[in-house]
């Protein structure tokens, strides 16, 4: 049973998510913040992620385990599986977001605190256009589909399955949870760039790191920014 806190405006889910846990305040298990309305919602290192009432679905799950790289992969396993029969052409792109088209369909956004782990989820449902500077790499599920989704149904669907995927492996990124990874990730094959290097990516380490052949061996590059040839 999840236990939803709904917010009609907030600036951020994760950041009242977090403000919640550090509180100490008791919380049930599988609680989950969503917001109808976010005005800053973020990004990995400082960027801001884009929000817009009644398109966006703004969520974020709080976990009782610390924080570890695999969490953000298992997240993406689980919205992997919630949105694959609305949008079966889906891909996990490594780290950390959900792709379609070649384009951002969703983003997740990981964060520790001293007493458990915030998972920000942050779904295009309903858009139709977005503001030019995303334009080239956002998309949408209405886009994808042709239909509209109330925030509700996707985030019950979302949640139940990002929680089934860190209980089942109990919050570890185990060779299990790595086999199934790996033939959804779009990076796998592809040619990746990164710190003015190039090579093809390979699979995934047990620590969660992109492991990429290049032409003098192999490396493994944990969450720092990779670009992969042929998507935004
Ligand atoms: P990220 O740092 O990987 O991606 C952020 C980048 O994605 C931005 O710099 C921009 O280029 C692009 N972008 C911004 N908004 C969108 C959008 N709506 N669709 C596609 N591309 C976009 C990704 O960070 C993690 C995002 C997590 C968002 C959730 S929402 C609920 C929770 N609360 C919160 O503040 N963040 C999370």
């Amino acid at each position: 049973m999840i236990n939803v806190i709904y917010l009609p405006k907030v600036n951020s889910t994760n950041t009242y998510a977090k403000a919640l846990l550090n509180s100490g305040e008791p919380l049930c298990p599988y609680t989950v913040i969503y917001a109808k309305e976010q005005t800053a919602g973020r990004g990995r290192r400082g960027r801001s992620w884009h929000c817009h009432e009644g398109d966006s679905l703004c969520m974020s799950l709080i976990l009782p385990y610390t924080c570890k790289s695999g969490i953000t992969l298992l997240t993406a396993l689980g919205v992997y599986k919630a949105l694959r029969d609305i949008c079966p052409n889906i891909k996990i792109k490594w780290p950390n977001d959900i792709i379609a088209d070649n384009k951002k369909l969703c983003g997740i956004l990981t964060e520790g605190t001293k007493s458990g782990t915030v998972v920000g989820i942050g779904i295009n449902l309903n858009h139709t256009t977005f503001p030019t500077d995303i334009a080239h790499k956002a998309t949408s599920l209405r886009l994808l589909t042709g239909d509209s989704f109330t925030p509700a149904e996707i985030l019950n669907k979302v949640a139940v399955s990002v929680f089934d995927e860190i209980e089942k492996y109990n919050a570890e990124l185990t060779d299990n949870a790595i086999d199934e990874y790996i033939p959804l990730c779009a990076n796998i094959g592809r040619e990746i760039l990164w710190n003015g290097k190039n090579g093809v990516a390979t699979g995934i380490s047990e620590n969660g790191s992109l492991i990429i052949k290049t032409e003098h061996g192999t490396e493994q590059v944990s969450f720092g920014e990779v670009f992969v040839s042929g998507i935004y």
